[in-house]
């Protein structure tokens, strides 16, 4: 979770769209809740991060990916709305609860396109089912703003910064290590600076997602 998270804050900006997609008609995607809990105390908006089982089904019926059964079986984190994964998840998945499970059929246009990816053929329709495990308040969040901003000045500092992201490494039980932390922060702020006053302001640090 660390690593995804910095590596989305350090990378957000540098971002590709994940796929082109070429130009393709855009047709609609379906989305249908197949379960939505009784309680929810909040649901995920763009710039949260969450973590999802998935299993991922090709028009025909045959099942091309299950979170479940694949790998090391475990749920992943993404970050919602930055083209870290394919749109129709950005847009699918708005709104949701902790617990609740949607179905979204995804026209190639919102999936991976004419050109396809890996087992994806091109200009496939794919069907996936989704279950939110977990949402937090992603790298962007005015929440982890205020977090990181332990003078209430509304801008963060290269110590404030470092502060935090040894507190991240130790909150996911990494050691410390002041030489990389220094070596992140100095990357963070050659990015996330845009005006060189050596400090990032709330405003630098907002989240801009692309238009969807
Ligand atoms: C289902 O479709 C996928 C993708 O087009 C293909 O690779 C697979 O062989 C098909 N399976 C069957 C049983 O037709
Ligand atoms: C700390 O990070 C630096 C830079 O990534 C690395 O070269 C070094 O081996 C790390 N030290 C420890 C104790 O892990
Ligand atoms: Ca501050
Ligand atoms: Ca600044």
């Amino acid at each position: 979770m660390v690593l995804q998270v910095l590596l989305s804050w350090l990378c957000s900006s540098l971002l590709l769209p994940a796929v082109s997609g070429g130009k393709l008609p855009e047709a609609e995607m379906q989305m249908e809740v197949m379960f939505r809990p009784f309680l929810c105390h909040r649901k995920s908006k763009y710039g949260d991060v969450l973590l999802v089982h998935h299993d991922g089904i090709f028009e025909n019926g045959t099942v091309f990916h299950s979170s479940r059964n694949e790998g090391d079986k475990q749920p992943v984190w993404f970050t919602l709305g930055i083209r870290e994964v394919i749109k129709g998840w950005d847009k699918g998945l708005q709104d949701m609860c902790a617990g609740e499970k949607r179905k979204l059929v995804i026209p190639p246009g919102l999936a991976y396109g004419k050109e396809g990816k890996g087992k994806i053929p091109p200009e496939s329709t794919l069907t996936f089912i989704i279950e939110v495990v977990e949402i937090r308040n992603g790298p962007r969040s005015h929440e982890s703003f205020q977090e990181m901003d332990l003078n209430d000045d509304w801008r963060l500092s290269k110590h404030e910064v470092k502060i935090y992201l040894r507190k991240e490494f130790e909150r996911h039980g990494y050691p410390p290590n002041d030489t990389l932390h220094e070596n992140m922060m100095e990357d963070i702020f050659a990015k996330e600076d845009k005006n060189k006053d050596g400090f990032i302001s709330s405003r630098e640090f907002t989240y801009k997602h692309d238009e969807l």
